[in-house]
């Protein structure tokens, strides 16, 4: 399909696309069982300006738009989904500033971040707060010219790794989610640390990790927007992010076709190649035909979002439930094709589907933006009938 990407898109997506065939998929496997950083990548990805991307000109970025950024994650995914989180976390993470940040921490951070110098992450979720976001338990509580920070943050991407984090902590308990404040903490801040990296089913190269605040002292610049904006600072980096989650999947969900077309036609059975059998190309159109409208939805999407709608929720939402839904039946019907052999490592489809379920997971379940969705159509018809 011709998505009428202008030429500097095409250029991008071109470039991202060598990089992650000649540098990403040769390790990929690798990576995925030691579980190892990517660091080495990332330093590619820093030298071709990908972390400027999504850091506007004024700062030392390239001012791109989110369609941008889903076109290089889409690409980053199709050769390891692990290596294109650890990138896309960094543009969660960094949000928070370039949407809700004075113009003084916008100057002191996004220029290191557009560099590539150094990763951000973002943390919200909690032990028992992950669907419910308005119920963190993390406390900032304002002393003098600081804050001081204590509780724990879960399953943070990039944990560890990142040296810059927007955090999301309560200051005023009695107010609920309007009590939430958004901060930015430095890693390397006394009573701020990490707890072990996650053994995880999928992105096995990312980072994940617990963020643990232990009187924790910053100072009161490091407060993103005014004391109770914490919520919606952490609505609205969603409601810019979770089309990355949605480019992850086309991307993951892409190479599992691609390894199944081809597969298909080498392997031979009852004296043919299996892509001769109606049973298997029937798998191979619908796999193809939802990928192309996860990715036609994400795009559109993506556009609607770049032309500084209001509305953005709904489409954002609508972006990751149905790619990352796509994701997982593709990459599931790709092992099926590959039979017995899919089910062992030495082929990449087992690594692709267990990449796929996260998707269904984080940035908010499928659930959550179901209900997503639901609300804001209820509010736009009770809206409409006034
Ligand atoms: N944009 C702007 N404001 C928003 C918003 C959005 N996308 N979503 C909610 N708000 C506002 C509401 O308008 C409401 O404002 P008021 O207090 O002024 O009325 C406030 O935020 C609270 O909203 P609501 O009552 O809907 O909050 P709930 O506690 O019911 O939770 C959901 C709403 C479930 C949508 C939210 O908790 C959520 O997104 N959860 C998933 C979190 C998630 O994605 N976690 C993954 C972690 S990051 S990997």
């Amino acid at each position: 399909m011709n998505y009428f990407l202008t030429e500097e898109q095409e250029m991008i997506k071109n470039l991202v696309k060598q990089i992650a065939q000649e540098k990403i998929a040769p390790v990929a496997i690798e990576l995925d069982e030691k579980g190892e950083f990517p660091w080495e990548l990332m330093k590619i990805f820093a030298q071709s300006d990908l972390f400027a991307i999504f850091v506007p000109e004024e700062y030392g970025g390239l001012g791109k738009g989110v369609l941008d950024l889903c076109i290089i994650i889409e690409e980053l995914s199709k050769a390891c989904a692990g290596v294109a989180v650890s990138y896309a976390a960094s543009a969660l993470g960094t949000y928070p500033i370039i949407l809700f940040g004075s113009e003084e921490q916008k100057k002191k951070y996004l220029p290191q971040i557009a560099k590539g110098e150094k990763l951000t992450a973002f943390a919200l979720t909690e032990s028992d707060a992950g669907s419910d976001a308005g119920s963190i338990r993390t406390a900032a509580v304002r002393d003098g010219n600081d804050y001081i920070l204590n509780g724990n943050k879960q399953w943070i991407t990039n944990g560890g790794e990142a040296e810059i984090y927007t955090v999301i902590a309560i200051t005023d308990r009695a107010r609920g989610s309007r009590g939430a404040s958004a901060f930015m903490v430095e890693k390397g801040t006394t009573g701020f640390s990490f707890g072990k990296k996650e053994n995880k089913m999928g992105i096995r190269c990312s980072a994940t990790r617990e963020l643990i605040f232990n009187d924790c002292r910053i100072p009161k610049e490091n407060l993103i927007s005014g004391e109770g904006k914490g919520f919606l600072v952490a609505m609205k980096t969603l409601d810019k992010s979770r089309p990355g989650v949605a480019a992850q999947a086309v991307g993951i969900a892409q190479g599992a076709l691609d390894d199944a077309i081809k597969y298909a036609r080498e392997r031979i059975q009852f004296g043919k190649p299996i892509s001769s059998f109606q049973g298997i190309q029937f798998m191979l159109a619908d796999m193809a035909t939802q990928i192309e409208a996860a990715r036609a939805l994400l795009y559109a999407g993506a556009r609607y979002i770049d032309s500084n709608a209001k509305d953005i929720s709904k489409i954002s939402s609508m972006t990751k439930l149905f790619a990352s839904d796509v994701a997982m039946k593709v990459t599931t019907d790709a092992v099926q094709i590959f039979g017995g052999y899919g089910y062992m490592k030495d082929y990449p489809v087992e690594k692709r589907m267990r990449d796929a379920k996260i998707t269904q997971i984080y940035e908010g379940t499928n659930q959550i933006q179901r209900e997503v969705i639901a609300l804001q159509l209820i509010k736009e018809a009770a809206k409409n009938r006034r």
